[in-house]
């Protein structure tokens, strides 16, 4: 959570206001290594099986997206990661049973720099180091693609 809802109930004479819905976050993660980014493929939910991600997960209450991208990568990959500052954009997510009231699920996506251990896919079907050609060729979540052009120049570099 990112962002505290705070509703003041109104009684007579007095203003309501809302400052802010609560905001999740689903963070991503960018690996990049010699001229590779780490896409790993889904194995649930169904509507996402066999598609290809930028690692990661949701964050729980309380967990900013950096802190909960390295949770998830660790459970994820099985490496400890340095998270740096997000990329450009941002996704809205239309999570299954929001509550009535809460703020919107953001996808966010971090470049991740792996401090120890060497990935391995121990929820996802499988792992790919992939190229820019690949990013574009390979089946990859909807969501994620938002960070195509920008990872392919930066690939080509
Ligand atoms: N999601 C989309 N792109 C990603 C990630 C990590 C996640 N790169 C979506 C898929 C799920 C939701 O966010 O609907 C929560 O992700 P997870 O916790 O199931 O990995
Ligand atoms: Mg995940």
């Amino acid at each position: 959570v990112i962002g505290e809802s705070v509703a003041l109930r109104p009684v007579p004479g007095m203003v309501a206001v809302i400052v802010e819905g609560s905001v999740r976050e689903v963070a991503a993660g960018v690996v990049i290594r010699g001229g590779r980014v780490l896409i790993a493929q889904r194995a649930h939910p169904p509507s996402l099986d066999g598609l290809w991600e930028f690692p990661g997960g949701k964050a729980e209450a309380g967990e900013s997206g950096p802190v909960a991208l390295r949770r998830e990568l660790h459970e994820e990959l099985g490496v400890t990661v340095r998270v740096g500052d997000r990329l450009d954009g941002e996704v809205e997510l239309d999570p299954p049973g929001r509550a009535q009231g809460a703020g919107p699920t953001l996808l966010r996506a971090y470049p991740a720099t792996i401090e120890a251990g060497e990935p391995r896919a121990t929820e996802h079907r499988a792992l790919h180091w992939a190229s820019a050609e690949d990013l574009a060729r390979m089946p990859l979540v909807d969501n994620d693609r938002l960070w195509i052009p920008a990872l392919q120049a930066l690939l080509r570099e």
